[in-house]
C-alpha cells in the first residue's frame, strides 16, 4: 500500500506569509493531482504554541535567521509563523482537504522544533504518523509540500529510517534557499539517504 505526505502546505509557507516560500502556491494544483494517484493522503501542518522556541520574537536580542543553541539542540530563528489555530496555520485555499485522511501536527512543544512530520529535532516525541502508517499497511510513501530545504527533507529522511521505500516529487516542493544552494544540497542529501526523487 503506498501514500502521500503532503508536508506543510500551510497560508504561513505561500508568498505573502509569515515565512514565504518562493512559488509556494504553486504547488497546489500539483499536490491536488498528485492526490488523485492515492488512497490514502497524509497532511503535516507546522502547528506552533505561541512561545515557540523557534520564533526569534520569543528571544529578545535576536534576529531572525539567526542561530542559537535551543536546549541542547541548534535551532534556526525564524519570523512568527503557523501559530496553532491561526489563519497562518490553515492549509492552503485551494488545497483539495476532503482528500486528506490524516492530519498530523508537529512543533506543538515550545521547548523544541519539529521539521520532520514524524519526530522533534530531538527524536524524543513522535507524532504517531509511522505507527499510523504502518497499520495502515503502507510500504511505500511519496513526499511532497513545503520547504524542501526543511521539514519536507527531514519528513523524508526520517521515513527513510522508519523503514519506507521513499519517493520525493520534486516538481511538487518548493524551498527556502536562505542559503544559495541549500535546496539542492538538501535533494542529494535525500538521494543519498536512499530517497527517490521523481
Ligand atoms: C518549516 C521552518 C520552520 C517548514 C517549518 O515547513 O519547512 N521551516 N518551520
Ligand atoms: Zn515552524
Amino acid at each position: 500500500m503506498k501514500a502521500l505526505i503532503l508536508v506543510d502546505i500551510q497560508n504561513d509557507f505561500l508568498p505573502g506569509g509569515a515565512l514565504a516560500v518562493p512559488g509556494g502556491d504553486e504547488i497546489v494544483s500539483l499536490a491536488n493531482r498528485l492526490m488523485e494517484d492515492f488512497e490514502i493522503v497524509v497532511a503535516t501542518q507546522d502547528w506552533h504554541p505561541p512561545d515557540h522556541g523557534s520564533f526569534a520574537a520569543n528571544h529578545p536580542g535576536k534576529e531572525v535567521f539567526e542561530s542559537i543553541d535551543l536546549h541542547g539542540l541548534p535551532q534556526t530563528l525564524w519570523p512568527v509563523h503557523c501559530v496553532r489555530d491561526s489563519t497562518g496555520s490553515e492549509f492552503a485555499p485551494g488545497l483539495d482537504v476532503c482528500r486528506i485522511t490524516r492530519v498530523f501536527q508537529k512543533g506543538t512543544r515550545s521547548e523544541v522544533d519539529s521539521y520532520s512530520g514524524f519526530h522533534d529535532n530531538g527524536h524524543r516525541h513522535s507524532t504517531g504518523m509511522a505507527d499510523w502508517l504502518r497499520e495502515q499497511g503502507v510500504t511505500q510513501l511519496t513526499v511532497c509540500g513545503l520547504a524542501t530545504d526543511y521539514c519536507v527533507k527531514f519528513t523524508a529522511l526520517d521515513a527513510v529510517r522508519e523503514g519506507f521505500q521513499v519517493t520525493l516529487a520534486l516538481s511538487a516542493c518548493r524551498g527556502v534557499n536562505l542559503i544559495a544552494g541549500d535546496v539542492d544540497k538538501a535533494v542529494e542529501e535525500m538521494r543519498g539517504a536512499g530517497v527517490e526523487i521523481q
